[in-house]
């Protein structure tokens, strides 16, 4: 009896919690894209001005070695988002959920896209 109770809330509280981890489980794709690049140590760009990836859930995740603050962001086709801001040794993770189409991923520092801190991010 205990066991079917707990059993009944945990399936209350999925649904309760609404479609988020549902649908997770549900579409979960085995090829969420895990992308991984680094800012510069001195200049302001990455180690690399382009990624690829494929549909779907797309994770960056950018190291910081430079003496400067700067983080990874997205943007393209309606998607807009920003990592946090690290500091030297930091890490700034972005993820989004990506249709086919070229994005630009860029560092959201004052100044700092502008001045060279951006690529394209083509998904297939
Ligand atoms: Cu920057």
């Amino acid at each position: 009896m205990r066991a079917r109770k707990v059993t009944a809330m945990a399936v209350a509280v999925a649904v309760a919690g609404g479609g988020l981890a549902v649908s997770q489980i549900a579409t979960a794709r085995p090829t969420a894209a895990k992308l991984r690049i680094s800012a510069d140590k001195s200049k302001l760009k990455f180690n690399t001005s382009a990624l690829k990836a494929k549909h779907g859930k797309v994770t960056i995740t950018m190291s910081n070695p430079s003496g400067l603050p700067h983080a990874v962001a997205v943007e393209g086709k309606g998607v807009d988002k920003d990592g946090k801001t690290v500091q030297k040794g930091g890490t700034s993770t972005v993820t989004v959920t990506l249709k086919k189409g070229k994005y630009t991923f860029y560092c959201p520092v004052d100044g700092h896209r502008k001045a060279g801190m951006r690529g394209t991010l083509t998904v297939t």
